[in-house]
């Protein structure tokens, strides 16, 4: 590693050169090789302390060494430095898993399926002789559905035709049809076939005028500039932003990861990422029971990041992140735009209109979006970690795309939207598992379950009227298996354990759940076993190297038990510890009609909200920006500029609060700021202030800097450093 390096810096081409050169030298390369999941080794929680210390690291690259002549898989981690390998896990494929569904295998799953004899035959039955107009969808098999799949490769194959070149198969599903494929015996193992069906013939083609109508005309362009610039600042994968910190990451498996997450230079979270997501379908019969995908774990959904366009992704004043990952003969492949780091508005921040003295003061909320697109099939996932001027982190997943469709049977049709006629589109759930690492101003952490609770009418309670919060400590991995519960508001609230604020109260952020379920299928089910992260809301286990994912490091046709089970067997404390929060959240999705031909986006997230971790409002020095700068506009009262800062509007424009708002600073404590039929009188500290639209920007994160940066004129508002106060 060079002295300059960070060690969550990206992989270089190097360094995979170095990770390639070590399974080269070791013999484990042979022309059937592939590689998935290469990635940075990152470094513990406790050799990060060391780092920080100012301890030099190893640069290590892991990854999985798979094979298309055979399903067994290993894991070796790679010194860069000496270009050996210093750790190496053999996996089992029918207890450990299989690797990851690889790019290869879609071309390989059409030419096995079209050249199947029985394949053809069933499909001629339907009138179908063009193979080249039919798609063949590949599928991960899953686990437990048949007896003679465990350890083969395997895919399952839906068919759907397209009628002419541009024409959007999934309209025309050809129901009734599987083949399931063994991708190492390249042949179809068994062709599953149902009652002959009709294919629907809707067009789904969106882009056709037929189907989508001619274009409207009626929309006027949104512009968004920033004519001063960005306020945030993007250097050696750091972003800073109004007290921000935060340490960019990708890999070919999460996609971006979030690291050394800082607010107003303090520790908020070491890591942040999503884990995993399964996409489980509701429909029981034999052609969709089976259906249920783990979009990181299985088709490694980082691989699969859009590059983001301007104006169409991102809209406003942008910074791309291209992104380096590994492909499958683990050489460097750059996905360009994969990161689209902006600002945008966020409404109101904070406002009052204060009757007793006068007072009207608004502020506009901002945020600042880091996110990433990725289309896997038929879907296309968005997401967008949002950061807010009030300490808030918020993440979002969009999901778009193209329904999965169906030919709709009856004895499908309780386990689907009929969207086009003929057509079905079986229920679903989207489950994501975000993995978050909170690490409370760098001490350790535990997580409390705050449930709001009524209270009978009593001596003490006279008037019924009583409410509290109940507290309930999560001291031990069995016990943080818990399911969120909107009728008390049950937030999770993070902690410090080694700091209190300014109250005496540990610093915390509440994990705020959306009220969305968990996994619908049965407890005892294959896809409960395999995706049991997704059985509860929120879990909470201790931080330990390697415990990374949600369903285990080989979901694919994995037995089931993995990840998140098998990390919280060993029930260790978690009170006071480092410790590693995972939340399911996701979306329920009963198809509607108006989600076809193509689907709008639909969102689903959470908060992290401070709470207790600043000592009051951490924005109240925000700017009211539509008096400085400019920004005011004219059409006030007799043609004045709007805001109302006694300037007049001259050719068009108002030069308000800019070097001319000084001007105005000191006018005997008399500021007129038009609120309509009002004239203020206001203390000398309120009309001396005098804004910039864009302040310094901080150098570094320190934590005894303001929240917003050192841009105030008066009044310097300092956050006390949190007290040191271990609990024992
Ligand atoms: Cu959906």
């Amino acid at each position: 590693m060079s002295p300059a390096q960070h060690p969550l810096a990206p992989l270089t081409a190097d360094e995979l050169d170095a990770f390639r050169g070590a399974a080269e030298a070791a013999g484990l390369i042979e022309d059937s090789t592939r590689f998935a999941y290469v990635m940075l080794e990152e470094p513990s929680r406790v050799d990060y302390r060391a780092y920080e210390a100012g301890a030099e690291l190893p640069r290590l690259v892991s990854g999985l060494v798979m094979s298309l002549e055979r399903a067994a898989t290993s894991r070796i981690v790679v010194d860069v430095a000496s270009r050996e390998i210093v750790a190496r896990e053999d996996y089992d494929p029918v207890t450990d898993g299989l690797g990851p569904i690889i790019e290869e295998d879609f071309a390989a799953a059409d030419e096995i399926v079209k050249a199947d004899p029985e394949w053809r035959a069933a499909l001629e039955r339907r009138g179908i002789t063009d193979f080249d107009t039919v798609f063949c969808c590949p599928l991960s098999a899953g686990a437990g559905y048949y007896d003679d799949e465990a350890g083969r490769r395997l895919l399952r194959v839906l068919s759907f035709r397209a009628d002419y070149p541009g024409d959007s198969p999934w309209a025309h599903p050809i129901d009734g049809i599987i083949a399931h494929i063994d991708l190492i015996e390249r042949r179809v193992i068994r062709l599953v076939e149902m009652d002959q069906r009709p294919i629907p013939e809707t067009s789904g083609d969106y882009n056709s005028p037929e189907v989508a109508g001619p274009t409207r005309e009626s929309l006027k362009p949104i512009s968004i500039t920033q004519p001063e610039g960005v306020s945030f600042r993007l250097e050696d994968h750091v972003l800073e932003w109004e007290g921000w910190s935060i340490r960019l990451g990708f890999n070919g498996r999460e996609g971006l990861t979030l690291h050394d997450v800082r607010a107003g230079g303090r520790k908020v979270l070491h890591r942040a990422s999503v884990s995993e997501m399964v996409v489980p379908y509701g429909d029981p019969t034999p052609m969709h029971g089976w259906q249920n995908y783990f979009d990181a774990g299985e088709y490694q959904f980082g691989n699969l990041a859009n590059a983001l366009e301007l104006g169409c992704d991102c809209l406003g004043d942008i910074t791309y992140l291209d992104a380096v990952v590994a492909d499958a003969h683990a050489r460097p492949q750059t996905l360009r735009n994969a990161v689209c780091i902006h600002e945008e508005d966020a409404g109101i921040l904070w406002k009052h209109n204060e009757s007793f003295n006068g007072s009207h003061e608004t502020r506009r909320n901002r945020r600042l979006v880091v996110s990433f697109f990725v289309t896997i099939g038929n879907y296309d996932y968005g997401f967008y970690w949002y950061f807010g001027l009030d300490g808030t982190v918020e993440l979002e997943a969009k999901a778009t795309g193209i329904v999965f469709t169906s030919g709709l049977t009856e004895e499908g049709r309780p386990y689907a939207t009929e969207i086009a006629p003929g057509l079905g589109a079986p229920v679903h759930q989207h489950l994501f598992s975000a993995r978050l690492e909170p690490w409370l101003d760098g001490e350790p952490n535990a997580v409390e379950e705050l449930d709001a609770v009524r209270l009978p009418i009593s001596d003490s309670n006279p008037w019924g009227n009583a409410f509290t919060r109940k507290t309930t400590r999560l001291t031990r991995e069995s016990e943080a298996q818990r399911l969120a519960d909107t009728s008390v508001g049950r937030v999770w609230r993070i902690l410090s354990t080694g700091t209190t604020n300014h109250i005496g109260e540990p610093p915390s952020f509440h994990l705020e759940p959306q009220p969305t379920p968990v996994l619908l299928a049965a407890d005892d089910s294959p896809i409960a076993a395999r995706a049991a992260f997704a059985r509860k809301h929120l879990w909470v286990t201790r931080d330990a190297p390697g415990e990374r994912w949600a369903a285990g490091y080989l979901p694919n046709q994995h037995p089931g038990g993995a990840g998140l089970p098998a990390y919280a067997a060993a029930d260790r404390g978690i009170d006071g510890e480092d410790i590693v929060v995972w939340h399911t959240f996701g979306l329920t999705h009963f198809p509607r009609l108006e989600d076809w031909p193509i689907m709008p986006v639909d969102k689903v997230g959470f908060k992290l909200r401070p709470h207790g971790f600043f000592d009051r409002n951490p924005s109240l020095d925000v700017p009211d920006l539509s008096r400085a700068g400019g920004h005011c506009a004219c059409g006030g009262e007799g043609g004045a500029c709007a805001c109302g800062d006694g300037q007049e509007c001259a050719d068009g424009a108002c030069d308000c609060g800019g070097h001319g708002h000084g001007e105005h600073a000191g006018h005997a404590g008399h500021e007129h700021r038009g609120h309509g039929h009002h004239d203020d009188h206001r203390d000398h500290a309120h009309s001396s202030r005098e804004y910039t639209t864009r302040g310094p920007q901080p150098e570094h994160a320190d934590p005894d800097a303001d929240w917003w940066g050192p841009r105030r004129q008066i009044r310097p508002l300092k956050y006390p450093k949190p007290k040191k106060q271990r609990r024992d």
